[in-house]
Formats: structure tokens, C-alpha cells, sequence
């Protein structure tokens, strides 16, 4: 008898039946969440399809010349992704409000009657795209402060990150990973394109409290402080190895599978930081924290800071643990 797993191997945990088996870890349990985390999933899959065959469809390259209120040249498919996740999120119905790198206010959905909110950066790293290297939709959701029924406000979208209910981001790379973190911990699903499916490929991920990676754009050295310095400096001299991709979320997701640091500190153009607290930080602060890792702001917990506004950035260091807290100790 042939061996039933030889001829005909199981595909599989996809997302849904793994959000149907794991509806406790989604808080309130009453579906909204779990569909909200299929609207993400499904845009995901047609951003994928987007990018993969963007050199063919004239979708590279820049959207105009005007600047967005980051004060960046925006890319079509910076554009394109910021459409479909909204367009998502919006007649999924699960979301009241968004905030988005790419709007300078909240996005009013009209769904009053839903529970969340969602803060996303719908493609981070996009300058990468016309060169063919990976980049990433980030997101976050929180439940609303204000009552169901009302229209949302500020107190809805300003949230500390310890207030998230799930983060998570899409890695568009060499394949297509969905990784996200509930309370209960982290797990990562990759995409079968020939099924249209998200699979569960890595389950409760924990990154390694050591590593030998670190991650820092060494052009700005120049605009580094001592202390930063120092800390490199002490990085070489361990033999670690320097991996800096410059898309956000491939140099942490690198890091959270190998252990390793990364770092965008405050810098004189960016004395703040350059990465954004409300869709960059914090997310990914959140999932490296569910993983066993650390991320500050080079003195505190990067989840705790209470945001004043959607766009305020914030210095970056995360990782590994015993990384991050060597380098806030030579920070201090
Ligand atoms: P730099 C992309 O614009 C981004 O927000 C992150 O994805 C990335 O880590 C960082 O900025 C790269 O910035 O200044 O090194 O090009």
C-alpha cells in the first residue's frame, strides 16, 4: 500500500480554518475580528498580484511629483495599495476609522457600527519596488474607545501600542509571508498563489534572545550619535554581520527568523527618528514583543508611548533581547 502521504501530502493549516480553530485568540470572539484579519489577507493577495507583475502592467515608478505629507515621492503602487486596503477595509465592515502613512487625517469609513480601527502602512518600502527588492504592507488593529454607533475620533486612533489587539504585516519577497501577533504569540502563513491560499508555515514564532545581525543604514554615521557609534563599534568588534535591506519590514522579518538588532536612530535630518510610531513602530514592536524580543525608543518601551499625533516618528532600536538591551546600556 502505497504510503498515503507520499502520493498525496497534506497542504496544510490555511488561514481561515487556523482563525476558526484559534477564534479565542481573537478577542470577543463574536467574528468581527477574525473577518476584519480576512479583509487585510485578501487585499494582501491582490497587492501581491499587483507587484509581482508591476514591471508589466506600468505600475513602477513614481505617481507624480508632489510630494505626500511624509514629504515623499509617492509610488504608483504606494497609491494602488492604498486604494485596495481601504477599499477592503472599508466594505468589509469591520472598521470605523484608519489612519494610513499615506492620508494626513483619519479615513472615515461610515461603518459606525464597527468595533476596530486600523492603522496601516499599506507599502512600506515601496521605493524598492522598481529594483526588484521585497517590501511590505504593516498594519495594526485596536478596538474603538467610543461608543458603537457613534462617528470615531481621535481618542479612537491615537492609542498607545499596548493597546493593540492584533499587528501584523505582509512580507512581499522572495515568497509571500503573512505574519501576525495576537496576545497569545506569533505566527507566520505563506502564500500559495497557485491556490490563492495563505498556509500556516511558521507557527509560534519566537526570535533567539541572541543573534549576530545588525541592521542600521551606516550612510548616516555621519549624523549618528556618540553613544550610536559606540554601540556599532562594539557590534564590529563582535564579529556581527551588517544586513541592511532598507524595507523595513524584510530587515526585521530577516531578524525575527535569525535573531538580530534593528536600528533607525535619531538622526540630524531625523532628530525624531524617520520611522512612523502609529504603522511602523508600533506593530512591529508588538510582534517582536508577542516573539520574546524588545523595541524601544532608545530609552523606553517603544508600546507604551502615548501618541499625540498619527504621523509623530519615533526613534527605533528592535530585536533580539539581550541585543536590544546591550545596546539601550550603551545608550545610556
Ligand atoms: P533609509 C522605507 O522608506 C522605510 O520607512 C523603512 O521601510 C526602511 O527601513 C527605512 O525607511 C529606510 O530608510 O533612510 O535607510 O533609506
Amino acid at each position: 500500500m502505497l504510503n498515503e502521504y507520499k502520493i498525496a501530502a497534506p497542504v496544510g493549516t490555511a488561514l481561515d480554518r487556523f482563525i476558526a480553530k484559534n477564534q479565542t485568540q481573537f478577542q470577543y470572539a463574536t467574528g468581527e475580528l477574525s473577518q476584519l484579519l480576512r479583509d487585510i489577507a485578501l487585499a494582501g493577495k491582490i497587492i501581491n498580484r499587483e507587484i509581482n507583475r508591476a514591471g508589466l502592467a506600468g505600475i513602477e515608478g513614481s505617481f507624480g511629483d508632489e510630494p505626500n505629507v511624509q514629504g515623499e515621492i509617492q509610488q504608483k503602487l504606494d497609491v494602488i495599495a492604498e486604494i485596495r486596503f481601504i477599499r477592503a477595509l472599508t466594505r468589509g465592515g469591520q472598521t470605523c476609522a484608519i489612519i494610513s502613512e499615506e492620508e494626513e487625517d483619519i479615513i472615515y469609513t461610515g461603518n459606525n457600527d464597527a468595533k476596530y480601527i486600523v492603522a496601516i502602512d499599506p507599502l512600506d518600502g515601496s521605493s524598492n519596488i522598481d529594483v526588484n527588492v521585497s517590501v511590505g504592507t504593516i498594519f495594526s488593529i485596536y478596538k474603538r474607545k467610543t461608543m458603537i454607533g457613534s462617528i470615531p475620533d481621535r481618542t479612537d486612533v491615537l492609542q498607545p501600542g499596548t493597546e493593540q489587539v492584533v499587528a501584523g504585516y505582509i512580507l512581499y519577497g522572495s515568497s509571500t509571508v503573512l505574519v501576525f501577533a495576537t496576545q497569545y504569540g506569533v505566527n507566520g502563513f505563506t502564500y500559495e498563489p497557485s491556490l490563492g491560499e495563505y498556509f500556516l508555515s511558521h507557527p509560534n514564532i519566537q526570535i533567539k534572545p541572541e543573534g549576530n545581525i545588525y541592521s542600521i543604514n551606516e550612510g548616516n554615521a555621519f549624523e549618528f550619535s556618540k553613544s550610536t557609534l559606540d554601540y556599532l563599534e562594539s557590534c564590529k568588534k563582535k564579529k556581527m554581520t551588517a544586513r541592511y535591506i532598507g524595507s523595513l519590514v524584510a530587515d526585521f522579518h530577516r531578524n525575527l527568523i535569525k535573531g538580530g538588532i534593528y536600528i533607525y536612530p535619531e538622526t540630524i535630518k531625523n532628530p525624531n527618528g524617520k520611522l512612523r510610531l502609529m504603522y511602523e513602530c508600533n506593530p512591529i514592536a508588538y510582534i517582536a514583543q508577542k516573539a520574546g524580543g524588545i523595541a524601544t525608543d532608545g530609552k523606553n518601551s517603544i508600546l507604551e508611548i502615548i501618541p499625540h499625533s498619527i504621523h509623530q516618528r519615533s526613534p527605533f532600536y528592535v530585536g533580539s533581547s539581550h541585543l536590544v538591551s546591550d545596546a539601550m546600556k550603551s545608550l545610556s
